[in-house]
């Protein structure tokens, strides 16, 4: 059977880059799949987090998802924390997987920066809990935004290394799936660096929740270079700012990027900046408002996450269960 497992960590900030390299593709994938959805929160407390801003993350990225079309009635959508399978699986990978492969992680290499002796072992261990995530169901495949790719290998591999330690064929290989021409939306500041949620500066992101007016000054102080925009996609070549906005908008209006430039190659960046806000505006505002309603309405949240957990849990316990007889903590 193919199953589709993916998350997104409960900080704040969700931005366009979630929703175009990661959420919009998990709405398009529940019309083949099977697919489990998760609110990460185990992750999100690899660095800091205060307890009640993570209360109010996770209804908000629940949330999101709904409002972006995800259907926590066909599939299903609940927290990590409140299926204990994650936690256990990922203890038995910890005892799989090798340092040797952790410390080769970019993300927490980037992550941790300069001052690594103080990061958490939680942020070290982090891709360790994200092969749990995703073997805890069996998932065929993942859907994520570029950054993830490395983290998803190491899935691959600590899958090998369980079935090759206790000779069985009982994982599955994930596959990663890459989809959408946004898989890396850059910083609106910095063409060179991922729209990130952890970013200090709010400039440098599309947030779901930003307003008409916020969204239209962002893009217009975004970062650009003095040329017009190129004719052909060889001209955004060492151009990453244009390449950025280019690729934003041809996410949006599912065109590709040499029909934007068509359109509007040659022009200055002021009109494009202008047609960017308007397509922004016209697609983000049905989601932001279907949030803002759904925020509203704690209970209902509650409710999804509550009947979503119980569901992921009966699909999680009997595969755990078969993990701790093969590694030799029950009789079989
Ligand atoms: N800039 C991005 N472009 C495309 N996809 C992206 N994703 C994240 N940033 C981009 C994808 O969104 C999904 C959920 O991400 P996450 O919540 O696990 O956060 P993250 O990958 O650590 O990146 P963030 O959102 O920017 O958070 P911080 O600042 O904490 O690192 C994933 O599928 C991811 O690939």
């Amino acid at each position: 059977m193919e199953r589709v497992f993916s998350g997104a960590q409960p900080t704040g900030n969700l931005h366009l880059g979630n929703y175009l390299g990661a959420i919009r593709n998990w709405v398009a994938l529940q019309k083949d799949f099977e697919c489990i959805f998760c609110v990460v929160d185990l992750h999100a407390i690899t660095v800091w987090q205060e307890p009640n801003e993570l209360r109010s993350n996770i209804r908000e990225l629940a949330a999101s998802m709904i409002a972006s079309g995800i259907d926590p009635e066909k599939h299903v959508l609940f927290n990590q924390s409140q299926v204990s399978a994650h936690a256990e699986l990922a203890w038995i990978f910890n005892c799989i997987a090798r340092i040797g492969w952790l410390n080769r992680m970019t993300q927490f290499k980037e992550k941790a920066g300069k001052n690594r002796e103080n990061a958490s072992l939680g942020l070290y261990a982090y891709p360790s809990l994200m092969a749990a995530d995703i073997l805890a169901y069996k998932a065929t495949h993942v859907p994520v935004g570029e950054d993830q790719k490395q983290h998803l290998e190491l899935t691959r591999d600590i899958a090998i290394k369980f079935n090759n330690d206790f000779g069985v064929e009982f994982f599955p290989q994930p596959d990663p799936l890459i989809l959408g021409p946004a898989t890396r939306v850059m910083s609106l500041r910095d063409g060179s660096k991922k729209m990130s949620k952890s970013d200090a500066s709010d400039m440098s992101r599309i947030n779901m929740t930003d307003d008409a007016d916020t969204l239209a000054k962002k893009i217009r102080k975004a970062k650009t270079d003095p040329e017009p925009l190129p004719s052909e996609a060889a001209g955004l070549e060492g151009r990453p700012e244009a390449k950025n906005l280019i690729t934003i908008y041809a996410a949006l209006t599912d065109a590709n990027v040499s029909d934007v430039l068509v359109e509007h190659g040659g022009t200055q960046f002021s009109g494009f900046k202008q047609a960017l806000t308007d397509v922004v505006v016209e697609k983000l505002a049905p989601i932001t408002e279907e949030m803002a309603r759904l925020k509203a309405d704690n209970t209902y949240i509650d409710a999804v996450l509550a009947k979503g957990a119980e569901r992921a849990d009966a699909i999680a316990q009997p595969i755990l269960k078969e993990v701790k007889e093969i590694v030799g903590f029950l009789n079989r």
